[in-house]
């Protein structure tokens, strides 16, 4: 386990206050963390917290259920029977109040009773449904627990409206406290580090496979973990954005693009960079270009600006680079996008890819990923330069500054 920094209950129990202020609204706010998931048989796979949960609770517990409703807070606890128990030890209620400031914890009859009691006095009741997209766009199911919920609810009142908090909750979050600060520039520092590594094993090696086992070493025998699985893309691998295999072999010719960035407690960085033994002309040229935009970028960065605004603006420079490498012949939308899928700018915290609104004022406190790219499938060639950023009064502060940006070296 990475080092926590100072989580008080403090911190959950004034995210709540903010929550219960922003929303604003007198519906109860139900809310359930994760379930926890079968792998196969009766084994499962290690518990994530949903991070929305923990931000309001700091509990790392599966199941549980948290009830704003005006003065009252209180936990549901998920229903237990005694062979669960003897696998898995007992629920301490006790930690379960300290950690969260909570004032009350109840069994799941006990906690049922008195909320479906509330359920049908009510027309609203705030929570956070399952996002539909992911199984839609990404292919990923997920957790069943806030689908349960919302049909544990409707079961006291069907016809009740449900309140959508996810929006009230990515805007609290996008703000970072100096807690939350403090741990993402621990995570830089490691990350930092990481690259050290990686340049050392970069000089010396050959293979993606030889270097991944090697940074996963390192980490280990540091206490550190990963805020995602590192990518090490070397050559035309680098074209594959979520590119995971780290097994092929690349020559001193060959492009590496490691995205990878380490994370503190719950809070990710998010950095990638590429480099080659012996680039050509072409490469520094394209990584040139990549280079200046992550420059263009990070100036275009402000508080005001919205990130919608300010992606349009950069995309259009990219278009004038790609037509000047010779890549696109006009400028459009589609001769763009081909040679830059994804995102330019994302919010980055308890989620590598924390939600926001892609619409609202940036404002001092948010910390972004700035992550520009150039990708030509026909040449074989993807560069990508990223920073994690944390927007201040004036612009920018770069808190992976220190993290070498050359076309040599990872360090
Ligand atoms: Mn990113």
């Amino acid at each position: 386990m990475t080092e926590l920094l100072e989580f008080t209950s403090d911190f959950f129990s004034e995210n709540r206050r903010k929550l219960r202020q922003t929303f604003g609204g007198k519906a109860p706010i139900v809310m359930s963390g994760n379930g926890l998931l079968q792998k196969s048989a009766d084994a499962n796979y290690p518990f994530t917290q949903d991070s929305n949960f923990w931000y309001l609770t700091g509990l790392d517990e599966p199941g549980v259920v948290l009830v704003m409703d005006g003065d009252e807070e209180y936990l549901i606890l998920p229903e237990r029977n005694p062979i669960h128990d003897v696998f898995h030890g007992e629920i301490e209620v006790d930690r379960l109040l300290s950690i969260s400031g909570v004032d009350d914890v109840l069994g799941y009859d006990e906690g049922w009773k008195r909320l479906s009691k509330r359920l049908k006095k009510v027309k609203h009741v705030a929570t956070i449904q399952p996002p539909k997209s992911y199984i839609d766009v990404y292919n990923l199911y997920t957790n069943p627990s806030k689908a349960r919920l919302v049909r544990q609810i409707k079961s006291y009142n069907s016809d009740l409206t449900l309140i959508d908090m996810r929006p009230f909750l990515a805007s609290l979050r996008s703000l970072k406290q100096p807690v939350e600060l403090a741990s993402i520039n621990r995570a830089v520092e490691t990350t930092l580090q990481l690259y050290k590594q990686l340049d050392k094993l970069f000089q010396s090696s050959n293979n993606e496979g030889d270097i991944s086992i090697a940074l996963k070493l390192f980490m280990l025998k540091n206490q550190q973990e990963f805020a995602y699985d590192p990518v090490l893309a070397s050559g035309k691998n680098a074209l594959v954005m979520h590119y995971l295999e780290n097994n092929s072999t690349y020559s001193e010719t060959d492009l590496l693009l490691a995205d990878m960035a380490a994370k503190c407690g719950k809070y990710s960085c998010d950095v990638t960079r590429t480099a080659v033994k012996q680039s050509s002309k072409r490469q520094r040229q394209v990584y040139d270009a990549v280079a200046s935009l992550l420059d263009y970028a990070q100036q275009a960065i402000r508080p005001g600006r919205g990130l919608q605004e300010i992606e349009d603006e950069v995309l259009h420079h990219l278009g004038e680079k790609l037509r000047e490498l010779g890549m696109i012949k006009t400028i459009s939308k589609e001769s763009i996008r081909e040679h830059f899928p994804h995102l330019l700018i994302h919010h980055v915290g308890l989620d590598v890819h924390d939600g926001c609104d892609y619409k609202a004022d940036l404002v001092p406190g948010m910390v972004l990923a700035v992550e520009p790219g150039i990708y030509s499938s026909k040449e074989g060639i993807g560069v990508r330069l990223e920073n994690t950023v944390l927007v201040t009064e004036e612009g920018i502060d770069n808190l992976t500054e220190k993290i070498a940006l050359k076309i040599d070296s990872f360090a």
